[in-house]
Order: C-alpha cells, then structure tokens, then sequence
C-alpha cells in the first residue's frame, strides 16, 4: 500500500514536470512573434522624416542687392530667387562664366521682374553665385553653404 502511494506521487511530480516545461517552452515563442511587427514599424517611419526636414528658402533681388548673401541650408533644402529690381538678374553658380561650383544651379536665362528661379540642392557644399549678366557686381554676388 506504502509503495502504491510512492508510485503516485512520483508520477503527479514527474506529470506537473511536463506541464510546467511546456509552459515555459511556449514564452518564447509568442514574444518573438509580437516583437517582428514593432520592428518593421520603425523602418518606413525613419525614411520619411528626412523628406519632411527639407526646407524652402528665398533670396530677394533688388536693386540694392540680396536680401541675403550667405544663405546656410541643409541637403534637400529648395532655395528660389525673385527679382523686385529693375534689370535682368541672372543667378548662376561659380566661377563665371562656366558656373562649374554646383552642376545645375543655373538659372539659363535673365529674370525679368516679379520672375523666380528654383534650386534644390542635393549635394553638401559652398556654392559660390553670381549674376551672370553683370559678373562684376559686388552685391548681386553671395554663397549658400549646404551642410549634410
Ligand atoms: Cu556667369
């Protein structure tokens, strides 16, 4: 009777074994299942962010000159020109006349008053600019400093 009882007992010990290894066995699992979704949330998230940082700037041409001649910008950054003076301004990167400093930053054509031109800057680094129709003028000439 003494060894009916032992055999008992051992077996619930060695039965409440199995039901607590599966249970353990089973954690794993599920948290690496809820931890996969998490993380591919956070990719999408961080590749838009950068196009929402991207900032518009704009130098004013008047007959005294810029409204701003040292324009600082980060990548991406869109900075547009509008003439209010009275002659054809022509913005244009360095150095006259093959505009060489940032490829692209060339407005191709004289401004007329109220006229606009647009550059997106994609690449960190000073461009140096100037009206490429009075190259000599001291204050139609300025650099926009485009930092990563
Ligand atoms: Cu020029």
């Amino acid at each position: 009777m003494k060894i009916f009882v032992i055999i008992a007992v051992i077996v619930l010990f060695i039965a409440a074994l199995f039901v607590f290894n599966s249970k353990t066995s089973n954690a794993p699992t599920e948290s690496s299942i809820t931890d996969s979704p998490s993380g591919t949330n956070t990719s999408p998230s961080s590749s838009v962010s950068p196009k929402v940082s991207a900032k518009k700037h704009e130098i004013i041409i008047t007959d005294a000159g810029l409204s701003t001649s040292d324009l600082k910008i980060k990548v991406g950054d869109t900075v547009t020109f509008v003439n209010k003076s009275s002659v054809l301004v022509w913005p244009a990167t360095g150095p006259h006349p093959i505009h060489t400093v940032c490829p692209g930053f060339d407005a191709l054509a004289g401004l007329g008053l109220n006229q606009t031109y647009t550059h997106t800057f994609t690449t960190a680094k000073t461009c140096t600019f100037h009206d490429h129709l009075h190259a000599s003028r001291a204050e139609y000439r300025g650099q926009i400093v485009v930092t990563p």
